[in-house]
């Protein structure tokens, strides 16, 4: 566990000061909660393989020129990431219906939408996650045109790339939360960034053949299994060696995997909104 100064305590990650300024070193914890918050559980070794799969996939996302807040890995729960103003704006894209979709509308779950869904859902656990329009989003200035034209641009382009690197792991993106943040230069100027984690905690994953769930739902409909569908995530995605197992080394803190991978950081990181 890191001794920096404590940033702020959320669900599932803590967020501490970094080393240099404008870092933050996020620690992923084994705490698993749904209906924000409303049930809660700590499942060992989810926090290792959320920080695992989320530092790959971000590393990839980086790979194709998407600016997120990653910078480096430092162990087996934290990684180091820039600092960020985060817009409280949660951004769901869906490939196929699931979850609240299915719920809201009274479709099925499982059809395959014509083309991706982009919703907007406001980031408070007090309102419960309400979905909002471009129009509210706009009007209580959570964001700006500029920054929701880029958040839905990121969001599809993000969808595309990840639903065709699960499909090469037989596994199929049945939808995902993005959060974006604002990165600040020394001029002031404004970049939009992906921020946050992606992982089976902010991802729907299924088996593409036998359509088996794969992440967080298998927690909130009680159905188990949560660490060991996370392992098998990170496995097919090839994280983990098919003998590595994170579960038996429950805190991952004293691995063998454990060491520093270094990613020279970008200064300038996003692409820039028109004021
Ligand atoms: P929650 O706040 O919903 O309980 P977490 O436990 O995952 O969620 O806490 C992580 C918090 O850190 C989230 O609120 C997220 O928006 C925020 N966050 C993620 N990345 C960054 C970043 N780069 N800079 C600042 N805050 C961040
Ligand atoms: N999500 C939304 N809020 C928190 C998270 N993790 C993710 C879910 C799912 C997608 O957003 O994990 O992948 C859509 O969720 P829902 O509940 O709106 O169907
Ligand atoms: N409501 C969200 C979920 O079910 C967030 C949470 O409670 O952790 O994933």
């Amino acid at each position: 566990m890191s001794r920096n100064n404590l940033i702020y305590e959320g669900k599932a990650k803590i967020l501490y000061e970094g080393t240099e300024p404008g870092t933050i070193i996020q620690y992923f914890k084994d705490d698993t909660t749904a209906g924000n918050g409303e049930k809660k559980a700590v499942i060992s070794g989810k926090g290792v393989l959320n920080n695992r799969i989320s530092e790959f996939i971000y590393r990839k996302l980086e790979d194709i020129g998407i600016h997120t807040h990653f910078i480096k890995s430092l162990n087996m729960r934290e990684q180091l990431v820039r600092a960020v103003e985060i817009i409280p704006v949660e951004v769901v894209i869906r490939n196929v219906t699931a979850g609240s979709l299915s719920k809201r509308f009274g479709v099925e779950e499982g059809m395959l939408l014509p083309v991706p869904l982009v919703e907007y859902y406001l980031k408070s656990d007090e309102l419960n996650d309400p979905m909002i329009t471009e129009e509210h989003i706009k009007t209580f200035d959570w964001a700006i045109e500029e920054e929701l034209e880029e958040m839905r641009r990121v969001a599809i382009r993000v969808n595309d790339f990840l639903a065709g690197l699960f499909l090469g792991a037989k596994i199929k993106l049945i939808d995902m939360k993005l959060e974006f943040g604002r990165l600040y230069d020394e001029e002031g100027n404004i970049y939009i960034v992906l921020a946050d984690e992606i992982s089976p905690d902010s991802c729907r994953l299924w088996d593409s053949e036998t359509g088996e769930k794969l992440d967080k739902d298998r927690f909130r409909r009680d159905m188990g299994g949560l660490e060991e569908a996370y392992q098998e995530v990170a496995k097919r995605l090839g994280i983990l060696n098919s003998n590595e197992n994170v579960l038996n080394d429950r805190k991952g803190e004293n691995s063998e995997t454990n060491k520093e991978i270094k990613k020279k950081p970008n200064t300038k990181s996003g692409s820039k909104p028109k004021k």
